[in-house]
């Protein structure tokens, strides 16, 4: 068979939907502006979630998909971190990686493999194919720095980091100890080892593409831009999100369209924790009262709690039981007309793009974080594992585009404090503050992705060097 004269390149997603959504955002555009054609090559441990094939079902016939066989992980403790899971599967899955590439190169003109945030590993093959090892980074360039800064860090301290006051990421305002991402909490932990594996070996890539744009964190991608031996040139190609309203009324997001439809403009609160966000009983039993107490209009994506972990949905998006037997007796009753809770899974995209919606009460997943963005919708932010606690302090502290929900001393968020914060956002003179900048931030998304916009040629600089290559 001739193969075909059009450049192609292989997306490796890292399991979870918060890495899969961004990349095929990535490949979207990518394609529709730059004339490749793109094949998902998807390493798995399990079969595919709803969620995945979805998302999946709905590309272009430019990008195609292929699942890996599953891979083995039940020598893995009951307990090993998302990290530790995520990593190990691209890492068992490279011999599967090759016979897929092996079948891609033999009928496309294969130019370059692309993986996300723990997907390193995967670049042990690309010397055998000729290709262009590239990452793309689906969450902040905040995080990003602190992938290259880590190793340095490393060496530079001995304690936990959580026990430090302050830690400075190059370009970034300080941030403390606490706050790290989850894998840096504990340094023993074989999630931390993953973690530092990756950064050492983000040095290896020919190019880094970073889902978020210059206007909004200028500091951090100044900091990555900055030169030094062996260091990848950084891309900032965002915000890559789903804008796509193609999808509105398909599966199960109808009845809250429509309900949405009927509230008034930017009256409604959206309440959701990504794909793997989970509660505890007793914070989804505050949470439910705190909401009831604001008097405001909200959309409440729900899944039922879990006790030991705050992302227990990460792999399947899936809520594990009904969420319904878990709300305060009596409150879809009484919320009823003003609250809609939704089972396990809302059209997210949708739903921030509404005119009737008016503030997000969110995990801070940057997928989460960047559609807001896009829709110039203000935020409440309540952080729960990964890089969130990153993005939280950045979206309160510096950009000012959220109010901050605090915990207690036993971790617990409690009803006051998030009633406080919903009247704060929808109706308070400092909801107004945050509003306004988050419209300003709006148009700087929109003029980033713009013709002439900074992302748009970051995009097309990748493009080139691809091209260039063939
Ligand atoms: N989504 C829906 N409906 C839902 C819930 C989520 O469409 O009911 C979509 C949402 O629109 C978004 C994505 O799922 O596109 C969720 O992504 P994100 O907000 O980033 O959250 P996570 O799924 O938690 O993403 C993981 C990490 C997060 C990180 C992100 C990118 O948990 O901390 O920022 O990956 O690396």
């Amino acid at each position: 068979m001739a193969k075909t004269q059009t450049p192609h390149i292989a997306i490796l997603p890292s399991p979870g939907m918060g890495h899969l959504i961004p990349l095929v955002e990535f490949a979207k555009r990518f394609v529709q502006q730059h004339n490749f054609t793109v094949t998902f090559v998807i390493p798995t441990a399990d079969s595919p979630s709803k969620a995945q094939i979805s998302t999946l079902d709905s590309l272009p016939s430019s990008i195609d998909y292929v699942f890996l066989p599953p891979v083995d992980l039940s020598d893995l403790p009951q307990d090993a971190k998302i990290e530790t899971v995520i990593s190990l599967t691209v890492a068992r899955s490279l011999s599967f990686l090759r016979d897929a590439l092996k079948s891609l190169a033999a009928k496309t003109k294969l130019v370059g493999l692309v993986v996300d945030l723990f997907g390193t590993d995967a670049f042990d093959v690309t010397g055998e194919f000729n290709l262009s090892p590239y990452i793309f980074f689906p969450s902040t360039a905040m995080a990003l720095s602190l992938f290259h800064y880590l190793p340095k860090l490393d060496q530079m301290v001995s304690c936990e980091y959580r026990e430090l006051p302050e830690v400075r990421i190059p370009g970034c305002i300080p941030i403390r100890g606490k706050e790290m991402l989850d894998p840096a909490q504990d340094r023993k932990n074989d999630a931390y080892k993953w973690l530092l594996h990756h950064a050492k070996r983000y040095r290896l890539a020919e190019g880094i593409m970073v889902n978020s744009f210059v206007e909004l964190e200028a500091g951090a991608t100044k900091a990555l831009q900055e030169k030094e031996p062996d260091k990848p040139p950084v891309y900032p190609v965002g915000p890559l999100v789903n804008v796509d309203a193609s999808n509105k009324g398909k599966a199960d997001g109808t009845d809250c369209l429509k309900w949405l439809d009927e509230q008034p403009h930017g009256s409604v609160l959206y309440v959701s924790f990504g794909s793997g966000g989970t509660l505890s009983s007793n914070q989804l039993n505050e949470l439910a009262v705190g909401l009831e107490m604001s008097e405001h209009r909200f959309l409440w994506v729900v899944r039922s709690p879990n006790d030991k972990v705050a992302n227990a949905t990460f792999f399947s998006a899936e809520s594990q039981k009904d969420p319904f037997d878990f709300l305060p007796k009596g409150f879809l009753e009484r919320t009823k007309g003003r609250g809609l809770v939704v089972p396990s899974w809302a059209p997210q995209a949708q739903v921030l793009s509404h005119s009737s919606t008016g503030g997000f009460l969110t995990h801070c997943g940057w997928n989460s974080t960047l559609e807001s963005i896009v829709n110039g919708v203000p935020l409440i932010a309540w952080p729960l594992y990964a890089e969130q606690k990153m993005n939280a302090a950045m979206l309160t502290q510096d950009i000012k585009v959220a109010l901050r929900t605090e915990p207690n001393e036993n971790g617990l968020v409690c009803r006051d404090e998030i009633a406080k914060a919903v009247k704060g956002l929808m109706e308070g003179e400092e909801g107004k503050g945050v509003r306004n900048r988050m419209k300003d931030l709006k148009e700087a998304a929109a003029k980033a992705l713009s013709e002439n916009g900074s992302s748009t040629k970051a995009l097309s600089e990748v493009a080139t060097r691809w091209r260039n290559r063939t």
